[in-house]
């Protein structure tokens, strides 16, 4: 039965009157799956529910922050405290203190950490200081993963050549691109051979340690000590962006599940509870170049106000507290195996990587190890499949190059609805 979604529908073309694609961020725009977004109203645990009181149950958490559900109890009445008190002073507080002593306690690399207010601005600025740091410009970047809208991070590789970065937005000039190289997520053959040729100029390295964002594809050990290796050996600065693996993979983020220690690392998402926050921080001699304390410039009025430290602070101490993580692993394994044998029921050629409570059901024959194999995927059918389970209910990500989120919230119930849609609609593929 097809839901209702007039309301929806109605407010769409209101946005899209005043609001570039009507959306405040292209993810959101179901661009990779057809149709009209839906217009969120509220949230409550694993649930949204949207302006025509549709409810779904959600596998984006806002795109990652929603590890403990939305609107969790602690998170909410920190905030609410928070705001008691006013909202950003333009001054330090203790708060801001507070998350950064978490935060430091909690990921293995980081000796020093700069709040700043979005994924993007923690990785445009690791970058800069990287490159201050070194006084080297050149750095490594890899196709498919995604690193906020930075100028010099938005670069599409042509091949799988060694790729002298060129923008994929416009507006971008080359000029802000030249300095990037983009290489194949693990293919340590091409990272060998480019650090034999130019390691000595490269400022940085910067992936995500399990990408996300061309769907979840996982590094191979191999790769992960290349890099170490090689990052060591040129005096190269190793970031691991874990705006999206951060305290979701595990409390530590990947590098404590994968026992590697990158120079500098950037977060975000999960850190905020929902609330804008993101963060880069690293070994204390590269983040002692950080202004006022060095010479690297970067600044921010609302880093580090009172009330996004609060829900960054209720969030991580109630992960602390409660240890999510075993049941996380669990309960996302048990989903991913299921949906796998109801795919394969369905004659469907899938596969479906996952790490922690994230995963991605790619519609490809083969294991997606790289961008390369993630765009042979079949997109087409992944959209059938999204708009399927939404008509069913369930809400993931509107793209096939995304990863989806279990929270602590989801309770059996919600596993076992998600997996009666997922056979419904696998019958229709
Ligand atoms: P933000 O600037 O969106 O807070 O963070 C950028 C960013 C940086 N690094 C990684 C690994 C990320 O995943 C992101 C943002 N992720 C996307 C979704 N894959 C956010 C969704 C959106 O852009 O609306």
């Amino acid at each position: 039965m097809a839901l209702d979604r007039s309301r929806s529908q109605a407010h769409f073309a209101r946005a899209q009157k005043v609001i570039p694609g009507g959306v405040n961020s292209p993810a959101r725009a179901f661009g990779g799956v057809g149709g009209t977004p839906l217009i969120m109203d509220r949230a409550d645990g694993p649930f949204l529910f949207d302006i025509d009181g549709n409810r779904y149950i959600d596998y984006i958490g806002s795109w990652g922050p929603h590890i403990l559900g939305h609107r969790h109890p602690v998170v909410i009445q920190a905030i609410q405290k928070a705001l008691e008190k006013g909202t950003s002073f333009g001054a330090p507080c203790e708060l801001e203190t507070e998350l950064a002593e978490l935060v430091i306690a909690a990921v293995p690399s980081m000796d020093l950490v700069r709040m700043v207010n979005s994924g993007t601005e923690a990785t445009m600025s690791a970058i800069r200081v990287a490159r201050g740091f070194t006084g080297r410009s050149t750095l490594i970047k890899f196709t498919g993963c995604y690193h906020g809208h930075v100028d010099s991070l938005l670069v599409k590789a042509g091949s799988a050549a060694l790729t002298l970065g060129t923008p994929s937005s416009p507006g971008i000039p080359v000029g802000c691109t030249a300095d990037t190289l983009c290489l194949e997520y693990n293919d340590c053959q091409q990272l060998e051979e480019t650090f034999a040729r130019r390691g000595d100029e490269i400022a940085c390295v910067i992936l995500e340690p399990v990408v996300g964002n061309m769907g979840v594809v996982v590094p191979t050990p191999q790769f992960l000590s290349a890099l170490r290796a090689l990052c060591d050996r040129h005096g190269t600065v190793l970031i691991f962006d874990e705006v999206m693996t951060g305290f979701r993979v595990a409390f530590g983020g990947a590098q404590e599940r994968f026992q590697i220690r990158p120079d500098m690392t950037t977060l975000g998402k999960i850190i905020g509870g929902g609330m804008p926050v993101g963060a880069y921080g690293g070994r204390r001699d590269i983040m002692s170049v950080v202004s006022p304390a060095g010479p690297v410039y970067q600044a921010g009025t609302l880093s580090g106000n009172p009330v996004a430290m609060a829900s960054g602070i209720a969030t991580l101490q109630t992960l602390k507290a409660t240890n999510p993580y075993p049941r996380l692993e669990q309960v996302t394994q048990q989903l991913t195996s299921r949906l796998s044998e109801l795919a394969t029921k369905a004659g469907l050629e899938h596969t479906i990587p996952q790490v922690g409570s994230m995963f991605t059901l790619f519609f490809n024959k083969d294991a997606v190890t790289d961008h390369r194999v993630a765009v042979k995927s079949d997109t087409t059918r992944f959209a059938r499949y999204f708009h399927g389970m939404l008509d069913h209910g369930v809400y993931l990500a509107c793209s096939q190059y995304e990863a989806n989120f279990v929270s602590a919230a989801h309770s059996e119930a919600e596993i076992q609805a998600t997996l009666k849609a997922a056979e419904a609609v696998f019958a229709t593929l």
